[in-house]
């Protein structure tokens, strides 16, 4: 047999299971209904097809996954390895079939065999293994570090259980658990020879050797094994597929058999509950974490493995463990692994025998830390006593990081024992705490935000004193998605038309995508334009109608939000504008304004009482307006339930509008908002996260911008704000409130919103009432717009054209050179594009 050459989409070989023809595509996915799933085709389901399909494609991956491993090895390339407790991948069928070059093949071998395409696609259960932008900003990082060929590797947990399903029961969220296991991942291998063991517990142990030397060992009181599942992720194009390794926890045979055979069954079973807990389920919650031990354990667990895990690898490949930040750099993604800083230092220090001083030189030269957010609620701290019985061996290790860092802080800053108190690792207010930020500052060589207003807030504000102690690591990258899913996997009816006109370039080179431009003035080109848009906007209320019921015209304007439903991120701010319009409308029938359908989507967590009546005043919104005939034609509200990945290919290309309405200052980024301003969406939106970059990049007349700025929200607060005032002078804000505290919406009962209404006219901390008209006349504006069409492609046409720099292969392009120093790509990669 011939060795295959990994050279993209182009790869013929003689072989039935990498050859890319229509006929050996039919073959092999028949050969693996048969072989592989065990059916034959009179009897086989869609999810057969489905799986049969996917091993098809799998085994085209395979040959370029392992000659892409083999040369990081065999040519020394620094590797990136990027820790993140949560990767929301999203379906990953319709992105190979893109990225392997095989879409018009694999159309034409499935319709020859009778088979529809897009329904196996829908078969596949998402890995929902994350909550939102940040999972879904690590699955858009792993495709480009795959496209560029950037040596890297993705190292998480395999949750059995991933973000639950939200169903909508008499208006209110109900949370479903998610088994996405359920008929078995086709795209993932089980690796258990190469495990590793994770300790937790029991206590250390401290010594004097022969040379003097001090010495420590850890006595744990449970082990646990974790095991690896490695999934390829393919570049689009490139020929590189790196790998996603998540790790699975289960009992060690010892550990279970030794208490078995010692008559504990009970220990034993508890043992093995205790291991498989471990990588059980995701914790629901995004931007509020609470000091949960098991939370704890996942992140240990999987950060302990990966580490483990590079050290195995680095050293198999021959190479001392001296050099080891020489050829590894790791990413911390949140504070969720930075647990890893203490981890390297045991591991170097306890296990490798290196000295304190050449294993701080290895550990601070290898880690990096990003940060995602800047509420308060978000930063990860952990009571002291839980965090040093689970871990006692890394809480020594904090310990005498935080003396060296302290007294070094002391020399710097002599007499200012406040900063020192700030800065410690140590919280020492009341109750004790670890600051797991400031062990990821102290512990990695660059710290970045993922916006340049996020960068900045994190310098003067957040991480201030750090700023203050090293200006040097501080650095922005600003957040990027990849236009392979959220453009051409997502909405292949406007990627034809681009295709048309400006050729397939930008799919890989999304700065190209600036050659749009030239047709916003091309009044054939926006016909052209809005015809597909309109037909996207057909696919969506096909897909409103059988998940809901509910009837919605596809002429009307789509204004969409969907991300996790916050406080912050003002769902309600939203509703504030469509009661105002309910209101003008009951008062003013046949009121001139264009028609709109309002869509929501997100999941709030479980446990955040407001973020759920925020869902409930929603869908008890919907119900009225959609129910009322004086409105209903002009108005429509949608709730629609389970926003995941899947539902966001949908909605994105579908938009007409575009909701970023956060308080200024608390989106870090935001991601949603490139999704839809690439597709061609417009925003209505404040100065916060990317918002202001996409403003720049797309033209301010092409953005409808409203609301105070970070900085004005900082100073009102300050002087002291106070919303009841706001109320009182506003009319038409004072009768919406009113509405909703009347009952109007709740069937007659006048309490049920009131813990919303009254948090918003007492205190109001994300300022919607300051916020309110501003945000009500941009909105009459967008609707002015809107009626003329002309105008409005003009914009959308804008909006699409100018993205490119949105990309997620420019973040990592700057990730690359600024913070990792990766100037090697993969080896039979095409070398990535210089940049800007
Ligand atoms: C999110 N943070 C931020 O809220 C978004 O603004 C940002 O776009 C994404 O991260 C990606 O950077 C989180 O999800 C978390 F968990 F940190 F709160």
């Amino acid at each position: 047999m011939q060795e295959p050459t990994p050279k993209g989409h182009d790869l013929i070989v003689d072989d039935d299971r990498t050859s890319i023809t229509v006929p050996a595509l039919k073959q092999a996915i028949l050969d693996n209904l048969f072989y592989v799933v065990g059916k034959r085709a009179e009897v086989a389901t869609d999810m057969d097809h489905f799986m049969a399909l996917a091993y098809t494609v799998r085994d085209r991956i395979l040959a370029r996954w392992l000659t892409t491993k083999g040369d990081y090895v065999k040519h020394h390339m620094r590797t990136v390895h990027y820790l993140s407790a949560e990767f929301l991948m999203g379906p990953h069928l319709a992105n190979n079939i893109l990225n392997l070059g095989l879409q018009e093949a694999v159309r034409q071998a499935t319709s020859e065999l009778d088979l529809d395409l897009d329904l196996l696609i829908k078969q596949e259960s998402e890995p929902g293994l994350g909550n939102g932008g940040l999972g879904r900003l690590a699955a858009c990082y792993l495709d480009s570090l795959a496209t560029l060929g950037v040596p890297a590797m993705g190292y998480g947990i395999r949750y059995e259980y991933g973000m639950f399903h939200q169903t909508i029961r008499d208006g209110w969220q109900v949370e479903l658990t998610d088994y996405w296991l359920r008929y078995g991942n086709p795209w993932e291998i089980r690796r258990p020879q190469a495990d590793v063991e994770v300790a937790f517990g029991g206590h250390t142990q401290s010594w004097r050797d022969p040379f003097g030397e001090y010495k420590v060992q850890w006595i744990p009181g449970e082990v646990v094994k974790g095991i690896p599942y490695d999934t390829p992720i393919l570049g689009y194009r490139s020929g590189v597929a790196n790998t996603l390794r998540l790790w699975r926890s289960e009992a060690t045979e010892s550990f279970y058999f030794e208490r078995f055979n010692s008559g504990d069954y009970e220990g034993a079973v508890g043992a093995k509950v205790f291991a498989e807990n471990i990588s059980k389920v995701l914790y629901p919650n995004d931007e509020e974490i609470r000091g949960k031990e098991l939370r704890l354990q996942q992140q240990y667990f999987f950060t302990s493995c990966s580490l483990q895990d590079m050290i195995r690898r680095h050293q198999n490949a021959g190479h001392a463990i001296e050099n080891f930040h020489e050829l590894c750099v790791v990413q911390l993604n949140d504070t969720h692994p930075s647990i890893g800083v203490a981890e390297l230092m045991r591991l170097l220090i306890d296990i490798h025998g290196l000295g304190w001083d050449k294993a701080w030189e290895i550990t601070s030269h290898t880690f990096n830390y990003t940060n995602h957010t800047l509420l308060p609620e978000a930063l990860e701290r952990w009571p002291l006593p839980m965090f040093g019985s689970l871990l006692p061996r890394h809480l020594e290790i904090i310990y005498e990081i935080n003396a060296r860092f302290l007294s070094a802080l002391r020399e710097r800053f002599p007499n200012d024992e406040d900063r020192v108190a700030r800065m410690s690792l140590i919280d020492e207010h009341g109750e004790r705490y670890v600051r797991m930020a400031h062990l990821a500052c102290v512990g990695s060589e660059h710290i970045n935000g993922v916006a340049r207003l996020h960068t900045e807030l994190l310098k003067s504000d957040v991480l201030h004193d750090f700023y203050e102690l090293w200006p040097e690591k501080f650095i922005n990258v600003t957040n990027g998605v990849t236009p392979r899913r959220w453009l051409a996997v997502s909405n292949p009816e406007q990627t034809e038309l681009m295709i048309s006109k400006i050729g397939q370039d930008w799919i890989g080179d999304l700065d190209r995508v600036s050659q749009l431009e030239r047709y916003a003035e091309d009044s054939a080109f926006r016909a052209d334009w809005r015809n597909v848009q309109y037909a996207v906007k057909v696919r969506l209320t096909q897909y409103i109608a059988n998940t809901t019921g509910i009837a919605v015209d596809p002429k009307s304007m789509f204004d969409a939000q969907v991300k996790r439903i916050h406080e912050y991120k003002r769902q309600h701010l939203n509703l504030l504008y469509i009661l105002t319009q309910y209101q003008r409308l009951k008062k003013t029938p046949g009121l001139e304004i264009p028609a709109r359908t309002f869509l929501f989507g997100g999941k709030a967590a479980p446990g955040y009482f407001i973020a759920k009546l925020i869902i409930k005043l929603i869908t008890s919104v919907a119900e009225v307006i959609n129910n009322d005939p004086e409105v209903n034609q002009q108005l429509k509200v949608v709730f629609l339930p389970d926003y995941n990945v899947t539902f966001g290919q949908l909605v994105y290309p579908a938009a007409d509008l575009s909701e970023q309405i956060s308080t200024a200052g608390k989106e870090a980024s935001g991601t949603g908002n490139m999704k839809f301003a690439m597709n061609g969406a417009l925003t209505i939106g404040t100065l916060d996260g990317a918002n202001i970059e996409i403003r720049e990049a797309v033209g301010h007349e092409n953005f409808f911008l409203f609301g105070l700025t970070a900085a004005e929200v900082a100073a009102k607060k300050a002087a002291g704000y106070h919303p009841h005032q706001i109320y009182e002078s506003n009319g038409e804000l004072r009768e919406v409130i009113d509405s909703i505290v009347s009952g109007q919406f709740s069937r007659g009962d006048r309490n049920l919103f009131r813990p919303l209404v009254d948090g918003l006219l007492n205190t109001d901390p994300y300022l919607l009432f300051a916020d309110y008209q501003s945000y009500v006349d941009c909105q009459d504006q967008v609707g002015k717009a809107y009626s003329d069409q002309e105008g409005w492609s003009k914009m959308s046409i804008y909006n699409a054209a100018r993205m490119g720099r949105f990309s997620s292969d420019r973040s990592i392009q700057e990730y690359c050179r600024n913070i990792w120093n990766i100037t090697r790509f993969g080896v039979d990669a095409p070398q990535a594009p210089a940049g800007k």
